[in-house]
């Protein structure tokens, strides 16, 4: 597991205390915080026997690996070496950062706590790998925290940190739960100050009746609490959004990428892609309407774009309609490799290669929700694409982090294209934003259908056809609010 790829986003740190843990069995509730969605685990322990400490972590390590996902171990250097997990977190009364660099080797990851910047940057010189900034609110689980900080605190040095030019991952510990964490993002991380990389917590997951539901909630609030940087960053640089689709939409998604904040180039001639590519923006290939003639263009400017390092977004649009939809979908797929793909359940059926007919390119959905979460997982995981699975309620995948997005309005699905502009809206977000395609993918789904529920309530909506205007409108509104600091509209984001 490379060091620089680790997803700090929900962080669980274990506590064994009949107090926090009930009578519950650890690994196990490990086991089930993981299927929720938690990205990285600290063992701590400040009790155990050294014997028992290494039975532990070696039980945990079993299962954190089987999610790929990283394991620390609290303070205890030696049970994290003999173990061979992913590394250690040491508080600043523990071992020193050098000797436990000394025992560990250049590979392994070591998290500092810091409550001031000074702690914050003397860990940062030294070497550390991440730093947990707190205490943010006073908590039973841990008496003895010096320093109580608040998000402002936390903004504070974040904000030092980033004049100082340092990028490392920092998460906050420290009373954060499902009640608070969406509120404790937006206060931390406010503007110009670099974001928090996510939360960690001890009672929220290991006290939850159900830490499955607990993970997957803060999950949600995490990626939520990401969704204005990723539109800042559109806003910093207005990326390209090339635009390979069908003869319905060019117009339609052309205002899109404008009103979302992208810069729009329609462009179906696969000998312009190379040139296209080398200006940092990203590509959609849209099946809709597809011929040999479109299949051969679509082929050539992925390559150009997979060879350019741009992101590359595919709209399968009636993939399972024809044979050579199919067909078409399969040549793709073995052709490159796509950032994100984006469809309905007959489309991404058609790409898990499953035989489905579809009538058109109207969707029909036949899959319970857990079904679909399984299917997004499975082609994420087939294809490294980041999978947008649309339907009343969306489902998205990396393959490991698996959300539900339950926003929009029933007029998207009675105005012809909107499938399609949510493609192009995301991939203005995936040109913008790449240290994450899945934080990208949320925000473009978020922003658009958020401001689909917002225009169909407008006074001056009276059907699809009035829709279309007050949607484009409320796109730009929703994005510019968003630049001038008011996500007051991320409150409507449900997303799990
Ligand atoms: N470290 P809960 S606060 C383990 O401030 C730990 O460094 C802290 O527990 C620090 O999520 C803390 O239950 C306990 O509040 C956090």
């Amino acid at each position: 597991m490379a060091k620089g790829k680790v997803d700090y986003g929900v962080y669980l740190v274990t506590d064994s205390t009949p107090a926090i843990l009930g009578n519950k069995d650890l690994t196990s509730v490990v086991e089930a915080a993981l299927q929720g969605g938690v990205t990285i685990v600290q063992y701590r322990d400040k009790l155990s026997d050294r014997e028992t400490a290494v039975k532990t972590a070696r039980a945990l390590h079993e299962v954190t690996r089987r999610f790929g996902v990283p394991l620390l171990v609290n303070d205890r250097v030696d049970v994290a070496v003999e173990v061979g997990c992913e590394g250690v977190h040491i508080g600043q009364d523990d071992m020193a950062y050098e000797e436990a660099r000394k025992l560990l080797g250049p590979d392994k990851i070591i998290g500092v706590t810091a409550s001031s910047i000074q702690e914050a940057l003397k860990a940062c010189e030294a070497g550390a790998d991440y730093l947990g900034l707190g205490t943010v609110y006073a908590t039973s689980t841990k008496k003895d925290t010096k320093s109580i900080i608040g998000p402002a605190g936390i903004r504070s040095i974040l904000l030092g940190l980033s004049s100082a030019g340092h990028s490392i991952p920092t998460v906050c510990i420290g009373g954060i739960n499902g009640s608070n964490a969406t509120s404790v993002l937006a206060e931390s991380s406010a503007a110009p100050a670099k974001s928090l990389d996510g939360i960690a917590v001890v009672s929220a997951i290991v006290a939850a009746v159900d830490p499955a539901a607990a993970a997957r909630d803060l999950l949600g609030k995490v990626v939520a609490g990401r969704v204005p940087d990723v539109i800042k960053a559109v806003a910093a640089t207005t990326p390209l959004s090339h635009n390979m689709t069908n003869l319905v939409v060019q117009n339609f998604a052309a205002n899109v990428a404008l009103a979302v904040g992208g810069s729009p180039i329609m462009a179906n001639y696969a000998e312009e892609a190379a040139d296209l590519a080398k200006l940092g923006g990203a590509l959609v290939i849209n099946m809709g309407t597809v011929t040999p003639e479109g299949l051969k263009n679509h082929i050539q400017a992925l390559q150009a774009y997979n060879a350019a390092g741009g992101p590359v977004v595919l709209d399968p649009v009636g993939a399972g309609a024809t044979s050579i939809r199919r067909n078409a979908v399969k040549t793709l797929l073995s052709s490159g490799k796509f950032t994100v793909i984006k469809g309905n359940e007959g489309e991404i059926q058609t790409v898990y290669g499953a035989s489905v007919t579809q009538r058109g390119v109207d969707s029909a959905s036949s899959l319970t929700i857990p079904q679909r979460a399984s299917l997004a997982k499975a082609v994420a995981r087939s294809t490294g694409a980041v999978v947008v699975l649309t339907g009343t309620t969306d489902v998205v995948s990396d393959g490991v982090r698996t959300l539900r997005v339950d926003n929009g309005h029933e007029f998207l699905g009675r105005v012809t294209g909107t499938g399609c502009t949510l493609g192009t809206t995301i991939s203005v977000m995936e040109a913008a934003f790449r240290s994450d395609p899945l934080f990208a993918a949320v925000a473009g789904m978020v922003l658009f259908e958020i401001a689909a529920e917002r225009a169909a309530v407008r006074d001056d909506v009276r059907g699809p056809g009035t829709f279309v205007p007050a949607f484009i409108d409320e796109l730009s509104a929703v994005r510019t609010e968003t630049v001038k600091g008011d996500v007051a509209w991320l409150a409507k984001a449900k997303i799990e």
